[in-house]
This record gives structure tokens, sequence and C-alpha cells, in this order.
């Protein structure tokens, strides 16, 4: 046994011990209590994500249950970001003492964050020492990003995946609704883009997406990835036409395509083009309830500058013309920058060492030298958007990419073949991936907006494999975004040992990497 007070992740700001020594057994029965009435939506989500791991939660069952208490307070003050709109700061207080565990904060968020500290307390250990935590965020936009466009992920499974989000202290979940391979939102009014065999999800079944993340304090953010990557709509559409070609560029485009599933952009400076995307951003700005709309802007293959950029400009415009504020991808930058814009920074220069390319296959070298002029002006990105006067979300593909594979040496035998067959990256230790650090990129803090980590859906073939890629990466990026750095691997390590038996508890599959001592029951 560690002789840490808690295995919470994100690892607390705060831990003190009690002046009065003891412990509190952790085994249920469990009550929510509240003590303000304002608090009882946040007890039911409380409840449920107790669920899992306790017994009799809220029952009427005879006995003593020992209480979680939640309560408007004040908030720690720790130093808390400066904030872009999302959720308010989530800083809170926990205190463990002989009647249970007291969760403070000064909004009904702070309450929950500290709600699912003491959920993570009663799923990883027997006994918790008495102590006090407190603890506030570092940064502002703390994501996931999912791909339902390339392998559909089911409203339940959604769910799941949101409740493991907020039960790590994410707030922003980032929806990758489009791509070559699928289109997954419904569009009043467009019956031609959902009217295939593949599943999407209803404009209902959206806004409950976004109901249930609201719940747990996660803001839902679509994106509909324009000009490129738009191989589903333009199948949908096909009398709308391309986006003209620099010289070369078609060539470029066939051989990426081969490879990658590029497809030929969309050209919105074709009228009938900009009323449909104009359409289609109209319903979404309209169904979304937070404040962004992402426009991709990634991967433009094949097209001029000048058209890319126009269309960009458009983009931008129409999702302002709808009352939200847009955000893209690195690429955007090329359109122009400017201090009120949001720009999610990816790249990763070494993707291109032929040395070590990603697993897709043996990729030929003249695709690599469209790659490679392909991505050529991304060094140039990260100035452009910190000239602009703009913030970044920092996604980076080297450490921030989920379907990354993971290393066949550190794998338990019954997972070597999961371990064959996901992600697209070259191997990284989990020690290697959880140390990443984002002070690292010169990125003044106060131009960081947050930290998003993206699991493409390229590789997947079920639920389990999405989980696996997720478990147990998404742990310890969480640590990061919420307290700003990484954290001492001994310590880290010695934490997601216990989490483990949580993610089982859940039903959810994680990689049991050799790296941790995992502690199952
Ligand atoms: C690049 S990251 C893409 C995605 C792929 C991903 C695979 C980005 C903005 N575009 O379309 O799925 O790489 O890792």
């Amino acid at each position: 046994m560690s002789h840490a007070a808690n295995f919470v992740i994100p690892a607390p700001a705060v831990c003190s011990t009690a002046a009065r020594p003891g412990a509190l057994a952790t085994e249920g029965p469990w009550k929510v209590h509240v003590a303000a009435a304002e608090l009882k939506p946040v007890a039911e989500v409380v409840r449920a994500l107790l669920e899992a791991h306790s017994r009799a939660v809220g029952s009427g069952e005879a006995g003593a249950p020992r209480r979680i208490t939640l309560q408007i307070g004040p908030a720690p003050s720790l130093p808390s970001p400066c904030g872009i709109p999302l959720c308010g700061d989530g800083s809170h207080r926990v205190v463990v003492g002989p009647d249970g565990i007291n969760c403070e904060g000064d909004t009904a968020e702070g309450v929950f964050r500290a709600a699912v500290s003491a959920v993570q307390m009663i799923a990883t250990a027997d006994e918790l020492p008495y102590q006090e935590l407190e603890d506030a965020p570092r940064y502002t936009w703390r994501g996931l990003m999912l791909d339902p466009a390339r392998s559909f992920i089911s409203v339940d499974d959604l769910r799941r995946l949101i409740d493991v989000a907020a039960l790590y202290k994410l707030n922003v979940l980032h929806l990758h609704l489009s791509d070559n391979q699928g289109w997954r939102l419904e569009i009043p009014g467009l019956p031609e883009l959902t009217s295939g065999e593949a599943p999407f999800y209803t404009i209902d079944e959206y806004r409950e997406i976004q109901a249930y993340a609201a719940a747990r304090f996660v803001t839902v953010i679509p994106e509909i990835d324009f000009p490129g990557h738009c191989g589903a709509l333009r199948a949908a559409m096909p009398h709308l036409p391309a986006a003209p070609s620099p010289d070369g560029g078609a060539k470029s485009l066939e051989l990426l395509s081969g490879v990658l599933q590029f497809s030929a952009p969309l050209d919105l400076s074709d009228p009938a083009t900009d009323d449909i995307v104009r359409r289609i951003l109209a319903h979404v700005c309209t169904a979304t309830t937070g404040p962004f709309v992402h426009i991709g802007a990634d991967e433009a293959a094949g097209m001029t500058h000048e058209s890319y950029a126009a269309a960009v400009h458009r983009l931008r415009d129409l999702v302002h013309a709808s009352g939200k504020r847009p955000i893209a991808w690195q690429e955007a930058s090329r359109a122009g920058s400017s201090p009120e814009d949001i720009t999610q920074h990816w790249f990763d220069p070494a993707t291109l060492n032929r040395d070590a390319p990603p697993t897709v296959g043996g990729i030929p070298d003249e695709v690599l030298d469209a790659l490679a002029a392909l991505f050529a002006p991304t060094a140039e990105d990260l100035a452009r958007i910190l000239d602009g006067g703009g913030r970044v979300v920092l996604s980076n593909q080297s450490h921030l990419y989920l379907d990354r594979r993971y290393g066949p040496a550190t794998a338990p035998p019954q997972q070597a073949d999961a371990v064959a067959r996901l992600g697209l990256y070259p191997p990284r230790p989990l020690e290697d991936m959880a140390a990443w650090d984002p002070a690292d990129y010169g990125v003044p803090q106060d131009r960081i907006a947050g930290i998003e980590a993206t699991l493409w859906g390229e590789t997947l073939t079920s639920f389990d494999d999405l989980a696996f890629l997720l478990l147990p990466r998404i742990a310890s990026i969480a640590d990061t975004a919420w307290s700003g750095r990484p954290s001492a691997w001994q310590d880290h390590r010695e934490r997601l040992a216990r989490h483990g038996r949580f993610w089982t508890k859940r039903g959810l599959t994680y990689f049991a990497s050799t790296e941790v001592p995992w502690a199952e029951e």
C-alpha cells in the first residue's frame, strides 16, 4: 500500500491531513446529501456516477450510510484561469472526516468537480485518511475530441464517454461530425446528407447529448469539417464543383487520396455550394447550446491559397452571423488571425520523418513528398496565430493524439492483438506521453486557452477499441490539462494503478501497460 492519502486524478493541488487523525472506510452504502436545493441536479448526476462503484446509493437501506455532502461555500483562493466563455472556474474543496466526504465550491460547477474527486476516492481506495483537498483548474479548455465520422459512436456510448470525461474534470467534448468517410448529423431540409444506411445523430439526439454533457459541466463543440474532408458531403451532392487547384494540385491530391482518403475540397465561391454550407452552419449553430462551432479547415489539399482563404473567411462569418464563435484547426491562420481567434494547434513535423513514418502502411516516396509539400506551411502557423493576438488550444499530434499505437514491449500477452491492430503513429511509452509539458512550446501561458486530446477513428472497429486507445492516456492528459504541468511519473503511476479497477467497474477496456503496477481487485 502506498502512503498516498488518495488516488485522485488530476492530482489535487493542495492535500493536507486533518488535525484529528483517522480514516474513513469507503465501503458503501453511500448517500448523496444536498445542503442547498439548487444542487439537487448535481446530486442526481453524482449518484449516477457513483452507482458502478458503491452499494445502494441513495436507497432506503437500513443502517447508517456514509454521506457525500454537496454544499455551496467559499471556494479556495487558488489562482484560477481568466476566461473564455466555457463553464465557471471549478475551484473547490473536499473534506474527508468521520461523517463522510464534504464537497464544497462557490458554484454548482465547483461542487461537481469536488464530487467527482469524492467518487474517485471511493472507487480507488478501501480507506481514506481524514484529509482536506483544495483545487482549481489551470486551463479553461480541457477537451477530448471524438471522431464518430470515421467510426460511429452510439448515443449510449457517447454518454459513457462523457462520464469518463467528467470524471477526469474535462469540460469540452469536441465531436468531429463530418469527414470523407461519413456525415453524422441530421440537417433539417438536407435529407440527402443522411439518407444512406450509415448511422447518424438526429437533431433531437444531438440536443440530448448536449444536455447530458451540460449536466456534467461538459460543453459540446460540434465540428463540421470544411472545405477539405468533405467527401461524404460531395458524395451526397455530386453536382457541387470542386475548388480550383493550383499547378500540380490535382496530382498531389490524387496521390494523397490513394493513401489517406483525401477528397477534392469544396468551392465556396460557387453560389450553390455557398447556399448549402450556409444552411448547414445555420442549423448546426441553432442546435448548439455551447458558445463554439468548429469549422475544421484542416488539410484542404489541392486548393489555391486564395480559394482556401476566402472559404475560411466565409465560414467564420457564417458562424458569427448565427451568434456563435468559430474555432478551426491551425491551417485557418493562413486566412488571417485576430485576437478573438481560438485556433487548434495539432501538426507535428516529426510525423513526416521518413525513417519512422505513421504506420498507415508503406507510404511510397512520392506520397511522402506530396505530404511534405502539403504540410510545409504548418511550420509558420503558430507564429501567425500568436502574431495575430489569438489563443491556441494545444492538441499536439506528438503527445495528445490518442490514435498512437501502444508499445508491444509494454503489452500484457492477452492484449498483443489489440496493440498490433490499433493506432496510426509509432508507439510512445505511457511515461513519455504523460511527461508532455505545455510549457515546452514557447507559447506564452496567457495565450494557451487549453489542451485537447484527440481520438481519430480510422483504426477503430468497436467501442472496446476506442476505450483501449483512450485509457489510461486520457487520465494523464486530463491531469496536465487541469494542473497546467505534468505530474511526477512515480506519483502519477501509483494513482493510475488504482484506476484500472475504476474503469473495469464501469465496464471499460483499458491498456494494461506493464509500465503501471495495476492494483485490480
Ligand atoms: C489528421 S488532425 C487529421 C485527421 C486524421 C488524423 C489522424 C487533423 C486536423 N486532421 O483527419 O484523422 O490526422 O491522426
